[in-house]
């Protein structure tokens, strides 16, 4: 039975310090999503984008300092977890386009609605703060830490996962983790694999495990692919790059055994920013590492 995917776009940056990461799903779209899509042998429909609190009316000083917009963030992620959980009710895989790394929390709520799931997660960051340890107020470097319920996030209930436990966490990638975060990832039974980690055992290896972190006693995954996990010389348009990070190869390696899988319940790219890309070549990578997770082979 051929698979259905629904694109679902999340165009916002109000988890973020930099412009440009709302125009994300039109450059992923733009580069020809669909046909990679469907060159991995599922069926996409586009349900366009979420709608999105207006730039025009946005204060630069919205939502406290230390969890900066998080009344626009909660309103995107609450009507992204509601589009998810559809899509899956519906027999879809839903397929989020970021924006910034906070429409995860929407993403994982409505993945884990009606279902235990596991996560990978693939990022330079560990997304693990909370407005209490958060050195910048971004919400795109909290994610993880919300949906597993820690930290104060205008109270937690919009935020937190059900079906999510930390057990079922796997981190791939980590090369910049801020000090508190150090501490509270250490703290957690999340599962995370440093650069190092890859460097040592091979990309092959880390994600197989990873993949059984997330997929034990679970109903099935949610893949969250950050494109700044990959270097910054395969993936300039982000906004937060940080060297030395997962190569082209590397990337569609892990891509394809999310695949092998078959656990894959809900996919997401984020992070694409056009604005700082060049020729949309970030935007186009992300699309091209779909097709890897969605199944595509070459024979
Ligand atoms: N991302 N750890 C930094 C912060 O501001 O909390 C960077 C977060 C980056 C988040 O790339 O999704
Ligand atoms: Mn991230
Ligand atoms: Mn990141
Ligand atoms: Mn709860």
């Amino acid at each position: 039975m051929e698979r259905n995917v629904r694109i679902l776009g999340a165009p916002t940056d109000y988890g973020a310090n930099r412009r440009g990461v709302d125009m994300g799903p039109s450059a992923i779209r733009y580069a020809g999503l669909t046909a990679q899509l469907e060159s991995a042998g599922v069926s996409p429909t586009d349900a366009g984008d979420l709608s999105v609190p207006h730039h025009a009316t946005r204060d630069a000083d919205a939502g406290a300092e230390n969890a900066k917009h998080i009344q626009e963030v909660e309103e995107v992620c609450t009507a992204l977890a509601d589009a998810v959980s559809t899509a899956l009710a519906d027999g879809s895989t839903p397929l989020a386009l970021g924006g910034d790394h906070s429409i995860a929390i929407g993403s994982m709520v409505g993945s884990a609605r009606d279902a235990d799931i596991g996560v990978v997660w693939f990022d330079a960051h560990g997304d693990f703060n909370t407005p209490g340890t958060s050195p910048s107020g971004n919400v795109h470097g909290m994610p993880l830490a919300a949906a597993l319920g820690i930290g104060d996030f205008d109270g937690v209930e919009w935020a937190n996962a059900d079906g999510l436990r930390e057990e079922n966490v796997a981190i791939v990638g980590l090369r910049d983790v801020d000090e508190n975060e150090t501490a509270a990832i250490r703290d957690s039974d999340v599962t995370a694999y440093t650069m190092s980690d890859i460097d040592e055992r091979g990309i092959t290896e880390v994600t197989k495990d990873a993949l059984d972190v997330a997929t034990s006693g679970t109903d099935g995954i949610h893949v969250s692919l950050d494109l700044d996990w990959l270097d910054p010389r395969e993936a300039p348009g982000v906004g937060t790059p940080v060297r030395g990070g997962a190569t082209y190869r590397e990337a569609h390696a892990a891509m394809e055994l999310v695949a092998e899988s078959e656990a894959m319940r809900s996919f997401e790219l984020v992070e694409v920013n056009p604005i700082l890309d060049q020729h949309n070549e970030t935007a186009t990578l992300a699309t091209e590492l779909a097709a890897s997770a969605f199944g595509k082979r070459i024979l």
